[in-house]
């Protein structure tokens, strides 16, 4: 069950309606708004920059209310969802709009619209294996990964000397991009969760392992709304990836557009690409990573 926040019955004047004396007079709009956060980092660390002011969202909903006149409670409603996802922490918000003195012509007690509205954040994951069947582990991450995200696409398998750490045999690696409501940490936990069930342990750092999921970049840095952070958990965009030709490269395959976050630069990936070695990069085996879920 996901944590949520539960603001309720914020009340406002605002002008929306169909009807010329709703344009004229206004009348009170009454807001409901629950919000999927994770609450455990704010919960262990009692600090408010890790969890949603619901002081803030309800000032956003009471700017919404007695602004701009509307026709229909469904629009103010769909606004209100918009405003509220904006905020990074929000995977999911429900919004109630409530008219209680509508014009509706007969004794009523309340009328009201109802919606729900998940983020579509898009995500860039890294895969790699070069320990056991990392074809067969690379395949079943993909398919881990197919229930988890929206996926857009699976680049080709490259097979790629190691970089970092103890003498250790060649990896195969491929990129998934696609789109998600989880928030960037609840992905993480579930790309753990992954690596997990295949046997991972986290002992020598860059060294072999059975698969490795990295979070690269959540968000568009075209439109700037790529997250950038860096909290003991997880860094975004991943540190290392713009100098990584093992992830720029599938990454370039699997999405031609793709743009990175470089030292505060948005940077094609493709131009990065031609701008490095690349001769640590074959062609992996010709398979389809999402064969039989597709
Ligand atoms: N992952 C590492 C360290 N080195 N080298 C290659 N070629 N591919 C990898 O996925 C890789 C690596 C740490 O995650
Ligand atoms: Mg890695
Ligand atoms: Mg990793």
């Amino acid at each position: 069950m996901t944590d949520q926040i539960v603001l309720t019955g914020v009340s406002a004047t605002g002008y929306h309606g169909v009807l010329e004396h709703e344009r004229r007079e206004g009348q009170t709009f009454v807001v409901d708004v629950t919000m999927d956060v994770d609450l455990a980092p704010a919960g262990a660390s009692d600090d408010l920059a890790d969890t949603v002011s619901y002081a803030e969202v309800a000032g956003d909903v009471v700017a919404l209310i007695e602004g701009e006149p509307l026709d229909l409670i469904e629009s103010l409603a769909e606004r209100i969802a918009r405003s509220v996802l904006a905020r990074p922490l929000v995977e999911a918000v429900e919004v109630v709009v409530h008219k209680p003195q509508a014009p509706v012509g007969h004794p009523f007690t309340d009328v009201a619209v109802r919606v729900r509205r998940e983020r579509e954040t898009p995500v860039v994951i890294a895969l790699g294996s070069n320990v056991g069947d990392s074809l067969d582990t690379l395949r079943d991450a993909a398919v881990a990964l197919f229930g988890l995200i929206d996926i857009d696409a699976v680049s080709p398998l490259v097979e790629t000397d190691p970089v970092g750490g103890p003498e250790q045999p060649p990896y195969l690696n491929a990129v998934v991009t696609g789109t998600t409501s989880l928030s960037p940490r609840a992905l993480l936990r579930f790309l753990h969760d992954i690596e997990g069930a295949h046997g991972r342990t986290r002992d020598v750092r860059w060294g072999p392992r059975t698969l490795d999921l990295d979070l690269i970049q959540y968000g568009d840095p075209a439109f700037n709304t790529d997250i950038q952070m860096d909290d003991a958990l997880l860094t975004l965009p991943h540190p290392r990836a713009h100098e990584r030709a093992f992830v720029l490269v599938p990454w370039a395959q699997a999405d031609p557009e793709a743009t990175l976050r470089v030292a505060g630069e948005v940077r094609r990936v493709a131009e990065l690409v031609m701008a490095m070695d690349t001769s640590g990069v074959r062609p992996g085996p010709d398979e389809d990573l999402l064969d039989d879920a597709w």
